[in-house]
């Protein structure tokens, strides 16, 4: 009686195994947004504004959006970029349509000099050691939390800012 249970049973604990590492593989479709080493610059004193930079990486194989950030360290918060004109010179403007695509098993990086998140009308100034929360809003991955510690720009040291 008991050789036979297992004999019957075995097959079924093998498919059920299957089926739950297939239902893992299927588990991974669409987008998958992490968002690591965020950031922000610390603002000179009577600065209004202040920038905000990381890495958006999609792990998923669906493109995704990000299609605004919410933050209450200042009056708007908006998704910029740096472009350089005709006249060849370099100067920031909001992402058109507050649109910013994060392709699948790809990254965009914010980093000075590209894409960033601007803080308008801060309402204090941003020092070192400050934390700037953020929640990121994607098209389908909803809302995302992002505390971006305030810290000098890399390899400037004391010249941050
Ligand atoms: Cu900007």
């Amino acid at each position: 009686m008991e050789s036979s249970s297992k004999r019957f049973f075995l097959p079924i604990f093998i498919l059920l195994l299957f089926s739950i590492l297939l239902s893992g593989c299927l588990g991974s479709q669409g987008p998958d947004i992490v968002v690591i080493d965020s950031w922000a610059r610390p603002s000179p004193k009577m600065a209004s504004s202040g920038a905000v930079y990381m890495t958006i990486e999609n792990k998923g194989n669906e493109d995704d959006v990000l299609i605004g950030v919410d933050g209450d360290v200042s009056k708007a918060v908006e998704i910029h970029e740096m472009v350089i004109d005709d006249n060849n010179v370099m100067h920031m403007k909001p992402v058109e349509g507050q649109r910013l695509v994060i392709p699948a098993k790809s990254k965009v990086e914010l980093k000075p000099g590209g894409y960033h998140i601007m803080l308008i009308g801060l309402k204090n100034q941003l020092k070192e050691g400050d934390v700037v929360d953020l929640t990121l809003r994607f098209e389908k991955s909803g809302e995302i939390k992002v505390q971006a510690p305030v810290k000098p720009m890399e390899g400037m040291g004391a010249m941050g800012g």
